[in-house]
């Protein structure tokens, strides 16, 4: 069956080869400093020209992407090697053409040139080694650059900015599809693939997207995240048809993060390891592992995880990949990765999510942080998001936004997490100050000092786009509702079908918040057919069916508990993959402190029973059934239920 893409095609019916280490293979070519002088010849951009005149025949040591200028030929036939030796797939010569890398050799604006040059290059090497039984590729590959957002070195906005004005130059010089390897940073991910998505849009090209991290040789991604993150955060994108890692190891230290992506990922896997851990030799890095090695190996992957693209980064040459290639190239998909096992729900690699078995068949519901991924589900609890990193709901808090206390405030998020919260709930709207301003700063510190994922507490979508740049992995957008229509509504779904992210509905309407169960639950169906509409699949919607206090002792609202917890135990039985969560503390507001522990407590109870999935709490001031006196328990339950008998006691 033709999935429409030539590429999608050939990666169906077996392994596919990548290229191997290209800097040494110029070095080796023995390239004169000229060739790392911008040249003012009459055919180039003019773009390029007039760089060339500012530099004056500076040298640009070490700028390999500037060989496209000057050396075309020596690119073209590294390519031609890399085909020869059996690969697929060659990436284009650009792994540093941002505005990052390339300002530090003062020509920041060549970006698109030097892609749209590189682009045509392979694409050229591509067509002349095809032929009609074996096509060939140029996959465009950009590289991590030098700054890491989540450290503050660079912007999200700057570094979006520069992989879409990059992506834009490769499409243009027409790519098979596009690469971004050896990231480093989970906002660097997200960054690099939204721009992926944008340029797509801006030339109207669409193609394959391959995401690959680097994962040290700690065993996490250089700033401290788990593999389980990354890929959590990754398969928010439908786009990105394969996922894997290269560089910073060797196949032996890279097994075990290629054994949790085959256990754990519905996309195809990509691995191309280092030749072997690096040994110094008079100051140099001497990688040892032989071509024969680097085969063994790539057979493991490829039998053992299912690894379905193989190739080579640094030490690796054209005799790696001649052996790698003759080993495993084209041989047949096996059954053994959990990609192989889904394949068929996702014809085509397409990964948009429409039926309740392909969202079965993801394996990482849940959420993520920079540094961790957290399952909606845990075991024997639900998912218990930190109330009070809220200025509206700790005085505490909004005492130390007021006097921008930083510290502070990530010391008390710090104190969610120790008292079991696993997601933590954050607003910082507060009357008089910068929401936005705001946000950003503190989520910065909580995206690189806190382990638990955000909830983004706010409407506003402003707000809401602010906060997703500054968080790595995959948050929680609190929330949605039709208050005020639909506009809104669209909005933070795009951002959430943007950025990816999952979402909070409440069951409010244009008439207000729905009181009866039947109308949370119609309310709830109508969330449900926007976040479907905007791609979300239903586990990342978390349904909140809202209480007012019974506090209050109001007539009106003494069913409020009894309703928003039946709506929960029928929203539970139409949609079992459909997130539920209640803000508890409102259901005691205006009660002393201790009654309201035991109500609230009592609450979360009767909601967990009807199917509630996570709820916002104080987590530590919350008392299982067994540590309340029965005969309080009793009142309390009375209370949720609406047992008039309580009236009397
Ligand atoms: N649903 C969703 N989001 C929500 C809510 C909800 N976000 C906000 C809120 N409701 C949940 N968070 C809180 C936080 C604190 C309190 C109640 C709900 C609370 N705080 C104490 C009080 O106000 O008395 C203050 C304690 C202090 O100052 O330290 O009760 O329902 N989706």
């Amino acid at each position: 069956m033709s999935t429409g893409n030539r590429l999608l095609d050939r990666l169906a019916q077996g392994v596919m080869v990548f290229d191997g280490a290209t800097g040494t293979q110029y070095q080796a070519r023995d390239l004169s400093d000229n060739e790392f002088i911008l040249p003012d010849r009459a055919d180039l951009p003019d773009a390029v020209r007039a760089a060339a005149q500012r530099m004056d025949g500076k040298l640009l040591d070490g700028c390999n992407e500037i060989l496209v200028f000057t050396r075309p030929d020596v690119v073209e036939q590294v390519h031609l090697d890399y085909f020869a030796a059996g690969s697929d797939l060659v990436e284009t010569n650009t792994f540093g053409s941002t505005s990052i890398v390339l300002a530090e050799y003062e020509i920041p604006e060549l970006v698109y040139d030097v892609s749209l040059a590189a682009a045509r290059i392979a694409k050229g090497a591509a067509l002349k080694a095809s032929t009609p039984d074996r096509p060939k590729f140029a996959v465009g590959a950009l590289g991590p650059g030098t700054k890491l957002v989540s450290l503050g070195q660079t912007s999200f906005d700057d570094l979006h900015a520069t992989y879409t004005e990059s992506f834009r130059g490769l499409l243009d010089g027409d790519v098979d599809a596009l690469l971004l390897e050896t990231l480093q940073d989970l906002l660097m991910v997200k960054a690099g693939i939204l721009a992926a998505k944008d340029a797509m849009s801006a030339t109207g090209r669409r193609v394959p997207l391959f995401v690959q991290v680097t994962m040290e040789q700690t065993g996490t991604m250089l700033v401290g995240t788990d593999i389980l993150a990354a890929l959590n955060m990754i398969e928010c994108s439908p786009e990105v048809v394969a996922v894997g890692m290269n560089c910073a190891t060797g196949p032996v230290e890279m097994a075990p993060f290629v054994r949790t992506l085959s256990q754990h990922s519905t996309r195809p896997l990509s691995i191309q390891p280092n030749a072997g851990l690096p040994v110094m030799e008079k100051g140099q890095a001497v990688y040892k592992l032989g071509p024969k090695e680097l085969a063994d190996h790539h057979e493991e992957f490829v039998n053992e995880f299912g690894v379905a693209i193989v190739g080579g980064c640094c030490g690796t040459t054209p005799e790696h990949i001649q052996a790698v290639a003759e080993r495993v190239g084209g041989r047949p998909h096996g059954t053994n990765a959990h990609w192989q096992q889904v394949r068929n729900l996702f014809p085509g690699f397409d990964f948009r999510i429409q039926s309740d078995e392909q969202a079965e068949a993801v394996k990482l519901r849940g959420c993520s942080s920079l540094y961790q991924f957290v399952p909606y589900e845990q075991d024997n609890s639900f998912l218990i998001v930190g109330e009070r990193t809220n200025a509206n709901g700790s005085k505490a808090f909004r005492d130390m936004l007021g006097v921008e206390n930083w510290d502070g405030l990530t010391e008390l998020a710090r104190e969610l997490e120790q008292e079991g919260s696993h997601v933590i709930d954050v607003c910082t709207a507060y009357v008089g100050r910068d929401e936005v301003r705001d946000m950003r700063t503190l989520l910065s510190l909580y995206n690189q000092h806190i382990q638990a994922p955000v909830m983004i507490d706010s409407t506003e979508a402003p707000v809401i786009e602010a906060s997703l740049k500054c968080l790595a992995g995959k948050p929680i957008i609190n929330s949605i509702n039709f208050e005020d229509g639909e506009a809104r509504t669209r909005r933070v779904l795009e951002l959430c079908q943007r950025y990816g992210a999952a979402v909070v509905g409440l069951t409010i309407n244009e008439a207000g918040m729905a009181k009866s169960r039947e109308d949370k639950v119609a309310v709830a169906e109508r969330i449900l057919s926007f976040t479907r509409e905007y791609g979300l699949p239903d586990y990342d919607v978390f349904i909140d069916t809202l209480t007012f206090t019974l506090g209050s002792g109001d007539e009106e609202f003494r069913l409020s508990a009894v309703e928003t917890i039946e709506a929960i135990r029928e929203i539970r039985r139409r949609h079992p993959l459909v997130n539920t969560i209640l803000g508890v503390s409102n259901v005691s507001f205006g009660l002393k402190p201790a009654a309201r522990v035991i109500l609230n407590s009592a609450f979360l109870h009767f909601a967990r029973e009807a199917g509630l999935t996570s709820a916002i709490v104080h987590a530590s001031k919350i008392v299982p059934e067994n540590r309340v006196e029965p005969e309080v328990w009793k009142i309390v339950t009375d209370l949720v239920h609406d047992r008039r008998e309580f009236a009397s006691v």
